[in-house]
């Protein structure tokens, strides 16, 4: 049961657990395209869902996502998924591509820490528009400004996001700071699920990795400027040393922001972009990139893609050059994420 543990399952799940007398309790860790990571009371495991659930699973949201409980069937080196046990609280963002349907980012999620960085990604507007989705949501939001090492003008940035956070907390930090685990013992307890948002680069994984204790994240590299790309591709979780559980996401993009201007100004490569074998692929040097491959094959100008990759990161990845697009992406990522309400509605419908 140790290993089980460490992944912050309440008393509450392990009751409902109980209906389902031949499956083992899991918890779903990590997601790469369909395929899970749980973790089992033995540890560890890949894990697919069974025919069953898939035949009788219409929504996408109704697939297992980070921080769901599952219950599974044990075989040597695959686990099986049969039943998603009762959601807390889920994250939904619209899929990328022509479909319609929301996609479940993460569940029960409790404490949902909203980040911006003190620089490029500061803006006060979107912070309100996180807030109002996140309030929303049925998480907790906790403003958290980072990079206070590049503010000029600390105490006006601070007062000016004190204005507008309303009864969320407010932390300052940098990574350089050494009470980053002091400022965020309070929101981690057992059994409690925590989870990182904002833009590409604001340093959520260079957070997460310092209340980890360790380097267990990769993170961007300093200086590489490259700030189009996504360090952080998949949605993981993570047991953490305070207590409870931290949940690290992909930056904006991947909360279902992607602008709709780009799509329009360059359909083909996100066409292109959908048959690539990762679906956070950057199209920089994966295996199996799609976009990459019409460029060698001749099908694609590389300097439609190096523009292409100009102007992801001017529409706001971490700067604010266009203010109208970023507004446009943060109003999609509340829409989805809002969908979190009507999930909870369904819940509560089918308990009754
Ligand atoms: N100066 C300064 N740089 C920081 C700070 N925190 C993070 N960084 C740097 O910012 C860059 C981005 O950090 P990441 O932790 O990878 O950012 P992220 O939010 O996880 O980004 P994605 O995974 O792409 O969403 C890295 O080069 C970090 O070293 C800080 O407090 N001060
Ligand atoms: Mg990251
Ligand atoms: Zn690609």
């Amino acid at each position: 049961m140790e290993q089980l543990n460490l992944y912050g399952i309440s008393e509450r799940f392990r009751a409902e657990a109980t209906l389902y007398p031949d499956y083992k309790l899991a918890r779903v860790i990590s997601q790469h395209r369909g395929k899970y990571k749980v973790v089992t009371e033995q540890g560890e495991l890949w894990a697919e869902v069974s025919g069953k659930l898939r035949y009788d699973t219409e929504e996408l949201a109704q697939y297992p996502t980070v921080g769901d409980c599952v219950m599974v069937d044990v075989q040597p080196e695959l686990a099986i998924i049969h039943q998603i046990l009762t959601r807390k609280s889920l994250f939904l963002r619209k899929a990328v591509g022509t479909s319609k349907q929301a996609q479940p980012v993460a569940s029960n999620v409790d404490v949902v820490f909203l980040c911006m960085s003190l620089n490029q990604n500061y803006s006060l507007n979107r912070m309100e528009r996180y807030l109002s989705i996140a309030w929303d949501s049925g998480a907790t939001p906790v403003i958290v400004l980072t990079k206070a090492d590049l503010c000029e003008d600390l105490p006006n940035a601070i007062s000016q996001v004190e204005k507008i956070s309303g009864f969320s907390d407010v932390i300052t930090l940098s990574m350089f700071d050494t009470d980053i685990r002091e400022k965020f013992l309070r929101y981690f307890q057992k059994n409690q699920m925590c989870a990182f948002i904002g833009s590409s680069g604001v340093g959520k994984s260079t957070l997460i990795n310092k209340l980890l204790g360790a380097a267990v994240i990769a993170t961007q590299e300093i200086g590489k400027g490259d700030k189009g790309r996504h360090t952080t591709t998949a949605r993981e979780m993570f047991p953490c040393p305070l207590g409870g559980v931290i949940i690290d996401t992909p930056g904006m993009r991947e909360m279902g922001v992607e602008s709709t201007d780009l799509y329009k100004t360059f359909v083909e490569i996100e066409e292109l972009a959908q048959h690539c074998r990762f679906r956070d692929c950057t199209h920089t040097n994966e295996p199996g990139c799609a976009v990459l491959a019409a460029i060698a094959s001749g099908e694609l100008e590389e300097r439609r893609l190096t523009s292409y990759r100009k102007l992801a990161t001017e529409s706001g990845y971490d700067g604010l050059s266009s203010k109208e697009i970023e507004l446009k992406k943060c109003e999609r990522m509340f829409k989805d994420i809002g969908g979190m309400k009507n999930a909870r509605r369904f819940i509560n419908e089918k308990r009754k």
